[in-house]
């Protein structure tokens, strides 16, 4: 029997399932974890759960997860006080960036900071005051082309959705919601909510060189060569563009009629070959997506980590566009996060719209995007000298070493810093560098609310989570590891009271520009009122003081007082399971439009050069092999190998390849092979199977946690290799930069 059962939103993935946590209470009086299910009384996730959600326990648990600051000394890890772990940071800092100037410091973001409120809130403020340009984080990994997609049509980064819950037709390209519950689509039970739009009589249509767990189980799969995506929605796009349904939007955009010029070229006929797929099929998926009451088109990570990244994400929505289905219930509609949405400021046509250029990097002129260098000029950086090189890295909540490109070359690189700090629980491959190690407390110590996914929201709803467990007196809140560093960087105290106060100053800061922003927004519902008043109303101090600032000045917010009712903090602590705010409303646009034009604009010079490239690449000799990624359930990038549950079995980190090839190539199933790509070359345990297309192998990421140095005990026992050996990172999408991890051209032979 359970003493106590707490919930809390999962916050491994997108997905932000609810769980249920039974606790007991041991003789010492302290709480234990004794089982955690899906909350079935969640009002976004109604009890679902994949096998990761289960494993908060062991996470808290697992030894290896450190639970007070480390310091290298002689080359090891010593466990140190925060006030010495500080002031380590600080004597290394302080004189490095005197001689060599804030550039000299370089910093690495990665994906938990998504998924942690702490950093989440306070990382812009870090950012601030290190004052380097040398930012890079995991959107470039991942997501950026979608981001600069938006950013180009919509003026922001409000990405659509597809409307899962009222779709007809859901036509998905680059996704395997069954291994990666879904992403930028924030939809619990994204398998269910696919499977009811079957048994409503709907379509779902998966399009992947690979027969993923997705493909299985949808109606139809049509096995694209990598790459292929932009010239197939092209392809789409000029099929429909002869049926004429844009219908509303057609005066809320610009550029229609130029587009439609520009993708004649790109019939169904003369793609069919670059893309693998016949004519005919092509014609009828066009069709059918016409034909269907309400379809959407939902593209991610085979969509946007492949050269035509941002391209490809630009006529995903085109075609969203073309079919009528764009801002229209069961199509691609717009979220509206309770804490407030990215075009909540202004009017429509007051926007800057996408702008590129301002900033290129030192070595190779690379443009950054959103302020942010890709992570593809990452090692150039280090490895260059002169003015500006970063010598000193600040990692939070990320694994580049494993997850990023040419893994060897980053690798080398990073052991050739001056100094390294990572606010991190792990000694891994990219942490075992640092000469600091700053741990955040487990998951179950957290507070937690999906400010990021919640933009994504297949619905509106709000779900705040206290922590489950408290902190040991070793442990510090990660918001507080955030605004203690900050603090550092600022020049400000690093231990002591001093530093304390200086800390606390950062978050009185922080809330002051929280709300001064809110009373500035015309739109808001605290327009004109005094933001120290507004700061003054909230009882709270850090992570939550700043949630529930945001959260009652946004858009179902309470407004502090100028509304009857509305979301509060306080409301949603009592609703451990979540407040519904509703479908996504329709007809958002041009509302929510921040272009320059107050249009959804079609076309720039960018969009126009990538459109060239494609016609020009489209008859272009095809690599022999070509490696794609793939995730699995039982794993989380490259962080949950650690836990023993998620990783026994069969060995999953195999080099999926088609009979054919293998058969040609002389490789035996269970055999090893060797893969050589342009920057490196593994080997690894074949799986001959037909769920790849002949000509593309496919390996997972996040694996090979047995490196010198990394202190994981579980993970550094799993026959895994890093396919990031493997991957280019010159290979990019040329708009943002972002790396190319799918259809990497490679060598496969028998080992
Ligand atoms: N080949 C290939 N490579 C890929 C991908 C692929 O599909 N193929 N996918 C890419 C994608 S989409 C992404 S998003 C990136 C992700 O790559 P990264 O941004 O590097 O993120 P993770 O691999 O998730 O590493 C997470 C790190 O954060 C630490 N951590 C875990 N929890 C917390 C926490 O609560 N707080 C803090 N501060 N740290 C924490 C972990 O110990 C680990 O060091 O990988 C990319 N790499
Ligand atoms: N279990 C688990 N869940 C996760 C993660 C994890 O590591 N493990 N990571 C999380 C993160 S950070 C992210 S960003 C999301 C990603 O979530 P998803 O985008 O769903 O990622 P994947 O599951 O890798 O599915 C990508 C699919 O794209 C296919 N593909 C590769 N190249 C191409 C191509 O050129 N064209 C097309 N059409 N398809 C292609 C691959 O074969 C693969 O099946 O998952 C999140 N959820
Ligand atoms: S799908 Fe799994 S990992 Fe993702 S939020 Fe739900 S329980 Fe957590
Ligand atoms: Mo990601």
């Amino acid at each position: 029997m359970a003493d106590r059962v707490a919930f809390r939103t999962c916050p491994l993935c997108e997905a932000g399932c609810g769980l249920e946590i039974e606790l007991t209470t041991k003789p010492d009086g302290s709480e234990e974890v004794k089982r955690i299910r899906g909350d079935q009384a969640d009002v976004f996730s109604a009890g679902f759960i994949c096998p990761k959600g289960s494993t908060l326990k062991h996470l808290h648990e697992d030894p290896d997860w450190l639970r007070q600051p480390h310091v290298k000394r002689g080359g090891q890890f010593v466990p140190v006080s925060w006030d010495e772990a500080f002031e380590t940071i600080a004597a290394a800092v302080g004189p490095l960036m005197d001689e060599h100037g804030r550039n000299a410091v370089g910093v690495y973001l990665g994906n938990p900071n998504a998924h942690s409120l702490g950093p989440m809130l306070y990382n812009k403020g870090l950012l601030k005051t290190i004052a380097s340009r040398n930012i890079f984080s995991a959107s470039t990994v991942d997501q950026r082309p979608k981001e600069v997609s938006a950013a180009m049509m919509f003026g922001s980064v409000a990405v659509p959705v597809p409307d899962l819950d009222r779709t007809d037709y859901l036509l998905m390209l680059g996704a395997n919601p069954l291994a990666s519950n879904g992403s930028l689509c924030t939809a619990p039970d994204f398998p269910g909510r696919m499977k009811r739009i079957q048994e409503r009589g709907g379509k779902v249509v998966v399009v992947d060189p690979r027969r993923s767990e997705t493909a299985e189980v949808c109606d139809q799969h049509i096995a694209i060569l990598p790459n292929g995506d932009a010239y197939l929605l092209a392809a789409l796009a000029n099929v429909l563009f002869e049926k004429d349904q844009v219908g509303r939007l057609a005066d809320h955009t610009l550029g229609l009629d130029d587009l439609r010029t520009r993708l004649a070229p790109f019939t169904p006929e003369a793609v069919a070959d670059r893309v693998g797929i016949d004519a005919e099929t092509i014609r009828t998926l066009a069709d059918e997506l016409a034909a269907a009451p309400t379809a959407a088109v939902y593209g991610r990570i085979g969509t946007t980590c492949q050269e035509f990244g941002t391209l490809t994400s630009v006529l995903v929505d085109v075609v969203n566009l073309l079919t009528g289905n764009l801002d229209r219930v069961g199509g691609a509609m717009f979220s509206c996060p309770a804490s407030g949405h990215p075009t909540s400021k202004g009017e429509p046509g007051t926007g800057r719209g996408f702008r590129m250029g301002r900033t290129s990097s030192r070595v190779s002129g690379t443009n950054a995007t959103f302020g942010e260098f890709p992570v593809t000029v990452m090692p150039e950086e280090i490895e260059t000298p002169g003015e500006g090189q970063i010598r000193a890295m600040v990692t939070v909540g990320g694994n580049p070493v494993s997850s990023n490109p040419n893994t060897v070359r980053l690798d080398a690189a990073f052991a050739s810093l001056d100094f390294m700090v990572s606010v991190d629980p792990y000694i891994n491959e990219t942490t075992r560098h640092a000469d600091v190690i700053l741990p955040p407390p487990s998951p179950l110590q957290k507070p937690h609310y999906d400010l990021a996914l919640l933009q994504f929201g297949v619905r509106n709803v709000a779900n705040y989570s206290a922590p489950v467990l408290p902190l040991a007196e070793s442990q510090m809140d990660e918001g507080e590891i955030i605004r203690r560093l900050t603090a550092v960087f600022a020049g400000d105290a690093a231990s002591g009271p001093e530093a304390q106060a200086a800390a606390d100053a950062i978050d009185d800061f922080t809330a002051a520009a929280f709300a001064g922003a809110a009373t500035r927004d015309t739109f808001s519902n605290v327009a004109g009122r005094d933001a120290t008043e507004i700061v003054e109303a909230t009882e709270r101090t850090g992570a939550e003081r700043l949630l529930d600032i945001a959260l009652r000045t946004g858009p179902f917010g309470d407004g502090f007082g100028s509304e009857d009712r509305g979301v509060t903090l306080e409301q949603l602590e009592a609703n451990p399971h979540g407040v519904d705010l509703g479908p996504l409303d329709e007809e958002r646009i041009p509302g929510i439009l921040r272009t320059p034009s107050g249009k959804i604009e079609l076309l720039n010079e960018h969009i126009e050069a990538e459109l060239d490239r494609l016609g020009d690449t489209m008859a272009a000799e095809m690599p022999e092999m070509i490696l794609v990624g793939r995730r699995h359930v039982r794993s989380n990038n490259s962080w949950m190998h650690n836990v023993r549950v998620l990783t026994k079995g069969r060995n999953r980190c195999t080099l999926q390849i088609h009979p054919d090839d293998a058969d040609r190539l002389g490789i035996a199933d269970g055999g090893a092979a060797k893969v050589r790509s342009r920057v490196g070359e593994l080997i690894i345990d074949c799986e001959t199977t037909d769920v790849v297309r002949p000509g593309v192998v496919s390996i997972p990421h996040g694996f090979g946690q047995n490196g010198e140095g990394v202190q994981l005990r579980v993970a550094s026992e799993y026959r895994g290799v890093n396919t990031n050996i493997l991957t280019d990172e010159y290979l990019r999408d040329p708009i943002t930069g972002n790396i190319a991890l799918n259809g990497v051209p490679v060598e496969v032979a028998p080992a």
